[in-house]
């Protein structure tokens, strides 16, 4: 049987499984011979266009029309249905809206052109003409989620990796990313689409079990100086856990703690473990990368710097499983990615040839166990099953301030100096001579000009890597 759901009609799985009992099981052995239904809910009447359509399907067709009024005065007269199309009613529902409380779902709102609605499933979507289109994913900062959603995401997970129904390709699809570690995915060739595919098929995985599910990302630079202290590691059913302890590093507390959750077999089969260690770039370093390198043409220095200082480096810095070719098996693996994926998209938005650089159009091997060239990723908003995706931004002070600072206001703000490469980094990503050489380079751009040492900082400033006043007399001083 195929579902055709249209405009904000479009019908929950609850709705979904009473079809199907009123269809098969309501008329025995149908399912042998099935025919073409359309079911269509209706609490107003129709309008003359849409009983021609009606009448249409059915006559030249031979699909059968099943109309279910839900209001007490909804009639055949109201509906203007005539002989060759069902009419059924539902007793005691006299709205649309009902339906959905005695189903446990809900109804998506009324449609009305150019007005921003939420699909059944959380999609953004624009209204045009009673129907929903330009139906977008929304990825959001994961510590600025309700508790309730961050709990949700987090039980997602669990029952991705631990329902049999689910665990089998959950681990097979996390195993893939350490089998072809070392074939050119943690490379420039394709490190960047890669990595936004493979988020996409976890995300999908993910959405298997819940739709309205999609992947966080964690906003970890205004976290660059101190990233453990970010709400990320809390121990509630909202949080992914704290530090390993001990001298296995194992986690030990929160919904991923040694006593109630492992990795993936190919990773060992063991407990999820963390290291903190070390720092990263913070939060201004990033917004000035992104000024810094905004050309076309100093893509490869952008990447550079989004790849090796900021990428790798948080990786090395959580330490653990994170810190090595089983990182996909962490949970927080794809919440790194998803920054890492959402400052790429912060890159390219800036134009067209920003988006479809040459770096990646002009690539004609296919990226590792996928059938997709890297151009196939380029645009967030169409990514291969017709998917688009959107990042909302950080809605928090300090972002929002970065963002409306010139360049000049960003490089001149008062902060630590970047910290050195890890050396755990550069083993696990074959890090090169060569590559040392260039990051130097990159560096010198990025280096602060007024330098804070760490030791003048404390509270937030500490965690942050520089002081939020300087922010703010910076900006009274631009108004
Ligand atoms: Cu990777």
């Amino acid at each position: 049987m195929h579902r055709y759901t249209k405009g904000q009609s479009s019908l929950s799985s609850g709705l979904e499984y009473m079809f199907d009992d009123l269809i098969f099981n309501s008329t025995k052995g149908a399912r042998l011979n099935a025919r073409k239904a359309v079911i269509v809910f209706s609490e107003n009447q129709l309008d003359v266009d849409q009983k021609i359509y009606w009448d249409n399907l059915s006559n030249q067709l031979g699909v059968e029309i099943v109309f279910i009024g839900v209001q007490k005065q909804t009639g055949a007269q109201s509906l203007r249905v005539t002989g060759i199309l069902s009419l059924m009613y539902m007793e005691n529902v006299n709205t649309l809206k009902e339906i959905g409380k005695l189903l446990g779902t809900e109804i998506p709102p009324q449609c009305q052109t150019g007005k921003v609605v939420y699909d059944h499933c959380r999609r953004r979507c624009k209204c045009v003409n009673g129907k929903l289109v330009n139906c977008c994913r929304v990825r959001t900062q994961f510590t600025e989620m309700t508790e309730e959603e961050r709990a949700r995401y987090i039980q997602v997970i669990k029952t991705a990796s631990t329902n049999p129904l689910f665990k089998k390709r959950y681990e097979a699809f996390l195993t893939v990313h350490k089998t072809i570690f070392r074939t050119g995915i943690h490379q420039a060739t394709f490190f960047l689409p890669w990595h936004r595919w493979y988020i996409l098929q976890y995300e999908n995985l993910l959405r298997e079990i819940d739709c309205s599910i999609t992947v966080p990302y964690w906003e970890s630079a205004e976290e660059a100086n101190d990233a453990l202290a970010s709400d990320m590691w809390i121990t509630g059913d909202h949080g992914f856990g704290g530090n390993g302890t001990g001298s296995s590093s194992c986690v030990q507390d929160g919904p991923f703690r040694a006593e109630v959750w492992s990795v993936i077999e190919s990773a060992g089969g063991g407990c999820l473990t963390r290291n903190f260690n070390g720092r990263f770039p913070d939060c201004i370093t990033v917004m000035e990368a992104l000024l810094e390198f905004s050309n076309v043409s100093s893509f490869e220095d952008f990447e550079y710097f989004l790849h090796r200082e900021f990428h790798d480096a948080v990786h090395c810095v959580i330490g653990g499983q994170m810190c090595t070719d089983n990182s996909a098996s962490a949970p927080e693996f794809f919440l790194h990615h998803g920054f890492v994926d959402k400052l790429w998209s912060d890159w390219q938005r800036q134009s067209k040839e920003h988006t479809k650089n040459e770096h990646f159009t002009s690539q004609t091997v296919m990226m590792p166990a996928t059938n997709h060239l890297p151009k196939d990723l380029l645009n967030v908003r169409e990514q291969p099953g017709c998917v688009c995706v959107q990042y909302r931004d950080p809605g928090d002070e300090i972002y929002q301030t970065l963002l409306a600072f010139s360049k000049k206001q960003i490089e001149d703000l008062p902060r630590v100096q970047l910290p050195p490469y890890p050396a755990r980094a550069r083993k696990l990503f074959d890090v090169t001579e060569k590559d040392i050489q260039q990051m130097e380079k990159i560096r010198s751009f990025l280096q602060p000009v007024n330098v804070l040492r760490e030791e003048e900082l404390t509270g937030q400033d500490r965690i942050l890597g520089f002081k939020k006043e300087d922010l703010a007399k910076e900006w009274a001083r631009g108004m």
